[in-house]
């Protein structure tokens, strides 16, 4: 017999599938939240047969059932865990514990894709192409890898497991990946799909405009309230406004945050380690505790909202050498121009006393101490005029 105990979301789920397509009927499996891992480790290991053989997949427990759970590997065997989480790499330390971030060629791993490399090395599953390709769609969702190689199905699939139950989704994909050649939605899926994603787009537009900015720490995060799509709002939001060091995602409900960066100097597994979680450096997450809770709820309720960018500009671009007009919520008017060889920065017409290498530089400074947004092209002409005529 074999337990699985694996992750609630997509990636979780795929192993859920490749163990049961692999072991059938012998395999029960059960998914857990992060915080509901330990609480299912400390059953099996005090209610289910020594002969089973236990899997964890995408979960890391807590240091006393890792202890327990060497023990238990050390009287019985039978136990193995693959993870795909940096900051469950210390689990390499015992037998039974498999962390692995990147292969050897440089891909990051999925915990679907480290499972069903383990299913078929160990002959339990017959590779297919349909799984593969299926397990490639997890690989990509869940690493993002999906969004650079533009791979609208592997989110489509994630779409496609939040519009159903997990039971639906198990039972329909096992049937699919039993049965078809290769991977592909159906018609109507299709049809429900491109409904969704329009839906999704709308719901982060109205984030968008929800965000506020505050400095947490050493780090300046943008915090926004959301129940669903929390990696697809933290990618937009991020790329919106590349100005923050992370985005942190609240769920009062359900008392969790998100962290997600788009940046390389910002390792947001640490973030949430500092109240109490854990994940990847990219995307991670944490329970909402009182500190938590005190420095992303409370401290920002009185904050206004970011404001986005001007988007359909022709005349007050970006890193133009007539320089680029901001503006503030108090009415100051920024101009952000080049001048032998540096960015320099005008407030209301008087000229900022630092300089920046580079125009990115420049804005970031622009947003992280202004909160200043690119005005429309009118405004910007208009700032313009007044500045001929004030020479005339
Ligand atoms: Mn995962």
């Amino acid at each position: 017999m074999y337990k699985l105990l694996s992750h609630n979301d997509l990636d979780g789920v795929g192993c859920g599938i490749l163990a049961k397509l692999a072991f059938g009927k012998d395999v029960k499996v059960r998914y857990n939240s992060i915080s509901s891992l330990n609480r299912e480790i400390e059953f099996f290991l005090e209610n289910d047969p020594p002969e089973t053989c236990l899997i964890i997949t995408d979960l890391s427990p807590n240091e006393q059932n890792e202890r327990r759970l060497n023990e238990h590997f050390t009287e019985h065997g039978n136990i193995q865990l693959l993870d795909h989480h940096k900051t469950a790499l210390h689990l390499n330390d015992y037998e039974w514990g498999y962390v692995l971030v990147e292969d050897a060629g440089g891909k990051l791993t999925s915990a679907t894709s480290l499972l069903y490399e383990y299913l078929v090395s160990n002959q339990y599953l017959k590779p297919t192409d349909a799984i593969s390709e299926f397990v490639e769609l997890v690989r990509q969702y869940d690493t993002w890898e999906w969004e650079k190689n533009e791979n609208h199905k592997a989110h489509s699939l994630n779409s496609l497991f939040y519009l159903v139950s997990i039971d639906e989704f198990e039972e329909m994909m096992i049937e699919r990946l039993a049965s078809s050649d290769h991977f592909d939605f159906d018609e109507f899926e299709k049809r429900l799909l491109n409904m969704e994603e329009d839906k999704i787009e709308r719901y982060i537009n109205r984030k968008k405009r929800e965000i506020v900015q505050a400095q947490v720490g050493k780090f300046f995060a943008g915090i926004v309230y959301a129940e669903s799509y929390h990696s697809e709002v933290g990618n937009e939001l991020g790329k919106e406004y590349a100005h923050l060091d992370y985005i942190a995602i609240l769920n009062v409900g359900g008392k969790r945050i998100s962290y997600r960066t788009i940046h390389d100097h910002v390792d947001v597994s640490e973030v949430a380690g500092t109240y109490g979680g854990g994940g990847h450096q990219k995307a991670s997450g944490s329970s909402m505790n009182e500190e938590a809770f005190k420095q992303f709820v409370l401290d920002t309720f009185h904050l206004e909202p970011l404001q986005a960018d001007a988007k359909r500009n022709r005349y007050n671009l970006k890193e133009s050498t007539f320089g680029s007009l901001y503006r503030n919520r108090g009415d100051d008017l920024f101009l952000l121009y080049p001048e032998n060889g540096k960015w320099v920065i005008e407030q209301n017409k008087k000229t900022l006393s630092e300089t920046f290498i580079s125009f990115a530089e420049g804005e970031k400074y622009l947003k992280r101490n202004y909160e200043a947004w690119l005005v429309k092209d009118d405004l910007f002409v208009e700032y313009l005029m007044n500045e001929v005529k004030g020479k005339e």
